[in-house]
């Protein structure tokens, strides 16, 4: 018999410009504040799924709220199952493609499915997918920082019990860089795990040349040094540099990971559940990293990492970067640098006073 999965009656897109605890700047550009889709998905028996989606600039909220509201209209009356309306749109854009925008929505509707399914089964997405809700590691997300300005910040992180810290580079010279990271390096100490960013921001020379003045630092990582697409490019950095290479946030969909990891591209591997399609595209993605022995860390979305990443072998790190905090009614919590994920479904519930405030 077939299971009566709740059938989909509406989806609902809200956009909103939240502010971030702390400004994302990146070595090729800022983020003042964080251009959000909020994402319900009602059904006709009351359930309702609910996911966000980023943006990056406040120029795609109207077209990605357009384009979800006609996504709402082609799953009206449909089951909730995730798997089958993915197989379903994937079909429908199969012409246009799923990079960019569309991908974007995609995943979106497919977090919220999978919220809704939890819901409507009263229980953590975590334990849908077979696995417990158990503390995730993260490390403090920063952007580009003054070491002096920022000290303090760094020793607040450190107290609320992280043991990674990651700190974006490449927005001046090698000089900076290296001046940058041995401040960071001596406020954290010898055990704290630290991280750079480059944002993409290098060519392959510059960032085999910046790297190696990097060495004695003793980086857990250093992301995305060249261009995300250029796999070949990060291949050939990995091979000269004497610390490991991360990459992933910028992976459209599992193929775009089993490109990556076959190009050499990287070390680790770190898929943005909005770009790799969702709770879906991440399980299918996993299977690509394992079989490769590559771990697993998460980019962004921390409610949705935390579910995702206790059944993730070879989970990493997860990457605490708290866009959503400002309109949930209950923000996920640190505890002893650790989050962990909460039901029913993915856990987050609107807080619609500060919806209201940051609609756009
Ligand atoms: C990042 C880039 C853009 C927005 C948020 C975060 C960054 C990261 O690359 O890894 O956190
Ligand atoms: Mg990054």
């Amino acid at each position: 018999m077939l299971e009566n999965l709740p059938k989909i009656r509406s989806l609902e897109a809200q956009s909103v410009l939240v502010p971030l605890a702390r400004p994302l700047r990146t070595a090729v550009g800022s983020i003042p504040k964080a251009p959000l889709i909020l994402i319900d998905i009602l059904t006709e028996e009351g359930v309702t799924g609910r996911a966000y989606i980023f943006g990056y600039t406040p120029a795609t909220l109207k077209p990605l709220e357009h384009f979800l509201n006609s996504l709402g209209e082609a799953i009206e009356g449909q089951t909730i199952s995730p798997v089958e309306r993915m197989r379903d749109l994937d079909l429908r854009f199969r012409l246009l493609g799923r990079q960019g925008l569309v991908g974007m929505a995609l995943s979106g509707v497919d977090m919220a499915l999978w919220d809704a399914l939890g819901r409507a089964r009263g229980v953590p997405v975590v334990t849908l997918l077979g696995g417990e809700a158990a503390p995730v590691k993260a490390y403090d997300s920063f952007g580009i920082l003054d070491p002096v300005a920022d000290r303090q910040a760094l020793e607040q992180s450190l107290a609320r019990g992280f043991r990674g810290i990651k700190i974006k580079i490449g927005g001046g010279s090698l000089r900076h860089d290296v001046e940058t990271v041995a401040a960071v390096r001596d406020i954290l100490g010898p055990e704290i795990a630290l991280m750079v960013d480059y944002n993409q921001s290098l060519s392959v020379p510059e960032a085999i040349r910046r790297i190696e003045h990097l060495a004695e630092y003793d980086l857990t990582w250093v992301e995305e040094p060249v261009p995300a697409e250029d796999f070949h490019g990060h291949a050939k950095v990995r091979a000269s540099s004497a610390i490991p290479i991360q990459t992933g946030e910028n992976w459209w969909f599992p193929i775009d990971m089993a490109k990556a990891i076959e190009a050499g591209a990287c070390d680790y591997a770190m898929p943005d559940a909005m770009k790799i399609g969702g709770i879906t595209g991440w399980l299918r993605a996993m299977g690509v990293a394992e079989a490769a022995s590559v771990p697993v860390s998460s980019h962004l979305f921390i409610e949705v990492s935390a579910h995702v990443l206790p059944v993730t072998p070879g989970a990493h790190w997860l990457e605490y970067l708290n866009l959503a905090d400002a309109i949930l009614s209950e923000p996920l919590a640190v505890e002893h640098g650790c989050v962990t994920a909460r039901g029913p479904g993915l856990g987050m519930d609107w807080n619609q006073e500060a919806v209201e405030r940051y609609r756009v």
